[in-house]
């Protein structure tokens, strides 16, 4: 059955006067399918528009101790600017559908979760076993991240 989809926009207006100005404040995609309102793909399209060859993208929770000695392990690199980001996604408003997109993709759907280009090396303790066997370093090279 092909797939329809229909939009729901909140709008905020601005200005008053003969001037107002009419701003799309959030804008969520519904894919309608046999006859079921459902929300997806939005949590989907976030995290692949993190995932970049050459970037170095980590999703974590900011109460996570994992997520921090994550933080703290890759801080420390030499990363080209801009390459290294951090994703916070308590901050966003569809944290489930997030990790259950990262479990899909990842096979967990723990944070953190690390991406060394469009690959997910899996979480801290995976990050920790190639930092110390050197892999990690070898990877970042790979992809460019590095100075
Ligand atoms: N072995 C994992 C442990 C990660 C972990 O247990 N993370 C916790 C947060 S501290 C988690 O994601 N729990 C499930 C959740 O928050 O949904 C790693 O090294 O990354």
């Amino acid at each position: 059955m092909p797939e329809t989809r229909k939009y729901q926009y909140t709008v905020q207006i601005l200005g008053s006067g003969r001037n107002p100005v009419m701003v799309v404040t959030t804008f969520r995609p519904f894919p309608i399918y046999r006859n079921k309102l459902r929300p997806v793909s939005l949590a989907h399209e976030f995290v692949n528009s993190k995932i970049q060859p050459g970037k170095v993208v980590v999703f974590i929770k900011p109460t996570c101790p994992y997520c921090k000695k994550t933080q703290e392990i890759l801080s420390q690199l030499p990363f080209k600017q801009g390459v290294l980001e951090f994703v916070d996604i308590t901050a966003t408003d569809d944290v489930n559908e997030i990790q259950d997109y990262l479990q899909q993709l990842t096979g967990a759907r723990t944070v953190p979760r690390v991406f060394i280009g469009k690959n997910c090396i899996g979480g801290c303790s995976d990050l920790i076993t190639m930092q110390q066997s050197g892999e990690l370093v070898t990877r970042l090279k790979q992809i460019g991240a590095l100075q």
